[in-house]
């Protein structure tokens, strides 16, 4: 038999064998988790992800509108020019998420929508306009908004203009919108992120392509210098409402950070420096400068990109160290990582195929987007980071993203930033979830025996261990996402949502899921029979 077939039927039968995992069994007392006192529960959505409305009321495009609009960068050549068409329907939607039992509500804020030439001298009245109402439609229903201040939508024109975040110029820019949000809508709200994932902006929008502005061409260089730009726009920022808008208006600020847990393949002291080499390349890039007390990045990094590796002036290191109230975790999943092989890396390539491939639109992107990863001679980020993935263990479940399901992982990983970090106001996780399949109404009907209801009960059992057992500080919980929505370069293939949006009518129907996660945040206490 060839070995690719040989390979898909030993996965057609480990498949067979593993069973969905239980979460108890009959018979035995349902356990009751309670969260501690004052957990903020709630869901999240991005901007560009659900309103549509892309070039209406003067709203100027953005880096996604680009990228999206180029045939080959997105599957089905989907993209947000109407999406969830929440711009028009955004009192329903409000109303529809406090039916369904939501306290708080993440979501972010247009920059072009607002600033249609991001220069804030040029404001656009009936852009902020929407934000002033959704604003207000939100408290009036008893909704604590959450306000992401950048979720990916780079006016378009700063791009043009000084190559976006290439740019040191991108610091000031950022600073001045982000003053001007202060100013408008800090009177109400109280809990603001500047930056949505840093490591996928510059990892998947200047090191593999796959996201705007789709940069692969220096893997070496501009992954770092975007971050770093990245940092600094942060830092200046929260400056900015430290001491202008914090006395007055109350609030919070602080930035979102995404991870995977990275776990070793084996006990030898090689593969566990490479699972954490793997952390500092992906959460630690961006967490020690804002909470590892000296403004610095990962010494393993500077070791490894050298001058490549932009350094902070002192005066920098002082305003980037501690800018940060609250440390925002964005998790998804879990992989193996353990010493450079090549052998490995290609027993991972199947999954890596599947993920990455059905996510690039078209097979010469998809080759772009891997060379960084693949050539030897090129100094690139992945270079730099010197590990393998690891193939996953047998009888791992995936999401439809090909993400593995992997609860005690989300365990590991909040223990390791509590621990490294004791970071002040708590962890929040600010998006947590899972696309699954539901394309016709009989198996969203199903979804109780679906993944997603287990999903959700495996990652809040062990966000709880990690609470009450292991004594970490987390205060906050949003489920990405409140609806199904334009999932990046997978387009609208991807269902994420507590709620399935039908992209035909654009109906609105909450699934199971919905209904369970009401009884979690009304509670405040998961029960798992
Ligand atoms: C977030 O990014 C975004 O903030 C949000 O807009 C998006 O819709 C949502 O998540 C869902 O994707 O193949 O096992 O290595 C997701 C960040 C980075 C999480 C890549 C999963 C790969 C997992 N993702 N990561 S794996």
């Amino acid at each position: 038999m060839p070995k690719q077939k040989r390979v898909a039927a030993k996965n057609k039968a480990s498949a067979k064998k593993t069973k969905p995992p239980k979460l108890g069994g009959a018979g035995k007392a349902s356990q009751k988790l309670t969260f501690p006192k004052d957990f903020k529960w709630g869901c999240a959505t991005a901007s560009y992800q659900i309103e549509g409305a892309w070039d209406l009321d003067g709203k100027g495009p953005s880096i996604w509108d680009t990228f999206a609009h180029t045939p080959g960068n997105v599957v089905d050549g989907d993209n947000g020019d109407v999406v969830c068409d929440h711009y028009h329907r955004m009192v329903d939607d409000v109303k529809l998420m406090a039916d369904l039992g939501m306290k708080n509500y993440r979501f972010s804020l247009s920059w072009p929508r607002m600033f249609p030439t991001g220069d804030v001298k040029n404001v656009n009245k009936k852009g902020v306009d929407f934000y002033d109402r959704l604003i207000d439609e939100l408290l009036k229903n008893g909704i604590e908004p959450l306000a992401t201040l950048y979720h990916w939508d780079l006016p378009q024109a700063l791009q043009d203009k000084y190559g976006g975040m290439l740019s040191k110029e991108f610091v000031k820019d950022f600073t001045n919108y982000s003053e001007k949000c202060f100013e408008f809508f800090g009177d109400r709200v109280k809990r603001w992120i500047t930056f949505n994932e840093p490591s996928c902006i510059c990892v998947l929008g200047f090191g593999l392509g796959m996201h705007a502005p789709g940069r692969a061409n220096n893997p070496g260089t501009e992954v770092y210098l975007s971050s770093h730009h990245l940092l600094l726009a942060h830092a200046y920022s929260v400056d900015k409402y430290r001491k202008k808008f914090q006395k007055k208006q109350k609030g919070v600020i602080g930035i979102t950070l995404n991870a995977e847990w990275w776990e070793p393949v084996s006990t030898h002291a090689d593969d566990i420096n490479a699972s954490l080499r793997a952390m500092n390349f992906t959460l630690d890039f961006y967490a020690e400068p804002i909470w590892g007390g000296k403004g610095e990045y990962p010494k393993t990094m500077r070791d490894a990109a050298g001058s490549r590796l932009p350094a902070f002036s002192e005066k920098e290191k002082k305003l980037i160290d501690g800018s940060s109230d609250f440390f925002g975790l964005n998790h998804y999943s879990t992989r193996a990582a353990g010493r450079p092989s090549a052998t490995t890396a290609l027993q991972c390539l199947p999954r890596e195929i599947r993920s990455l491939w059905s996510g690039m639109g078209s097979a010469g992107k998809f080759l772009n987007a891997i060379k960084p990863m693949v050539n030897p001679f090129a100094a690139s980020y992945f270079k730099d980071m010197d590990i393998s993935p690891y193939p996953d263990p047998a009888g791992t479940e995936y999401t439809t993203m090909r993400w593995a399901i992997a609860p005690r992982g989300f365990r590991s990983l909040l223990n390791y930033i509590h621990n490294k970090y004791h970071p002040v106001g708590g962890i929040i996780i600010t998006e947590n979830g899972l696309a699954s399949q539901e394309d016709t109404k009989e198996v969203m009907e199903a979804d109780k025996v679906s993944t997603r209801i287990p999903f959700f009960k495996g990652y809040l059992k062990e966000m709880h261990n990690a609470i009450n057992v292991d004594g970490c500080d987390v205060r906050g919980y949003y489920a990405w996402s409140f609806m199904d929505n334009f999932e990046w370069s997978f387009g609208n293939s991807k269902r994420f949502g507590l709620v399935r949006v039908d992209y035909e009518t654009l109906e609105r129907t909450p699934k199971p899921v919905a209904h369970w996660y009401k009884g979690v945040m009304d509670d405040n206490t998961l029960v798992i029979d």
